[in-house]
């Protein structure tokens, strides 16, 4: 049975679990990290020398990183669907998962950091405001993009979806001023009509605020 390693509220746990629900599954989820521990283990640290979550084993193959395991379960386990077959229509899901880990992710990590798990004291305004500000524009992009298609990669939900969706729900929950991003919307509405989105996902992080260590 496949093995996951992870806290449910860390953002790249997250995307892991929702891909497993999305293709159904069966998995052992082991709590790790943050209040969890285990990640200084020694036979966590054989498994994982960057001692991160998340970690998957599947048999005797074990494999960390994020992006590497979303793509290995769907190639594996979901090729012609959540993984596209045909090299250039797997390149549009490739790349909103890169840009996510690039561009997206880092931003919205910075907002999130900053703005939400900083304790208020220590906050800084002009991070905050630059963070936002470029989560905003790379969201106006995407916001963009979607306008002519209802998933990241054309009609059909892909692995490409995961990643970026995976900050939605915390953006959307923030207590955040947003732009107009009526596609962005629209996606999100679509994602969290998902039931492994909804269990996955869409999962209480208040136990984050004001706390950058556990
Ligand atoms: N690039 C890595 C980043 C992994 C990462 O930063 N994981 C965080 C949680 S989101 C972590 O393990 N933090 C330590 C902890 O939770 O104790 C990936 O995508 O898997």
């Amino acid at each position: 049975m496949i093995q996951v390693w992870g806290r449910r509220n860390s953002f790249n746990v997250q995307k892991v679990m929702w891909a497993l629900g999305e293709i159904g599954l069966d998995f052992d989820h082991i709590d790790a990290g943050g209040p969890f521990g285990l990640l200084d283990e020694d036979w966590y640290q054989e498994m994982n020398p960057n001692r991160l979550v998340p970690t998957l084993k599947d048999g005797e193959l074990v494999i960390w990183e994020s992006h590497t395991i979303l793509r290995y379960l769907t190639a594996q386990y979901s090729a012609g669907s959540l993984w596209p077959e045909d090299p250039g229509a797997r390149s549009q899901a490739d790349r909103w998962i890169d840009w996510t880990g690039s561009s997206l992710g880092s931003a919205f990590m910075q907002l999130f950091w900053m703005g939400y798990r900083t304790p208020v004291a220590d906050q800084k305004p002009q991070i905050i405001a630059q963070a936002k500000a470029r989560t905003d524009a790379l969201l106006s992009l995407l916001n963009d993009h979607l306008a002519g298609q209802a998933y990241v990669a054309g009609d059909q939900f892909t692995m490409g979806d995961i990643p970026a969706g995976c900050c939605l729900y915390r953006y959307f929950e923030m207590d955040l001023e947003r732009p107009s991003l009526p596609h962005v919307e629209a996606w999100y509405a679509r994602l969290t009509e998902r039931p492994a989105y909804r269990e996955h996902v869409m999962v209480p992080f208040d136990d984050l605020k004001g706390r950058l260590a556990f």
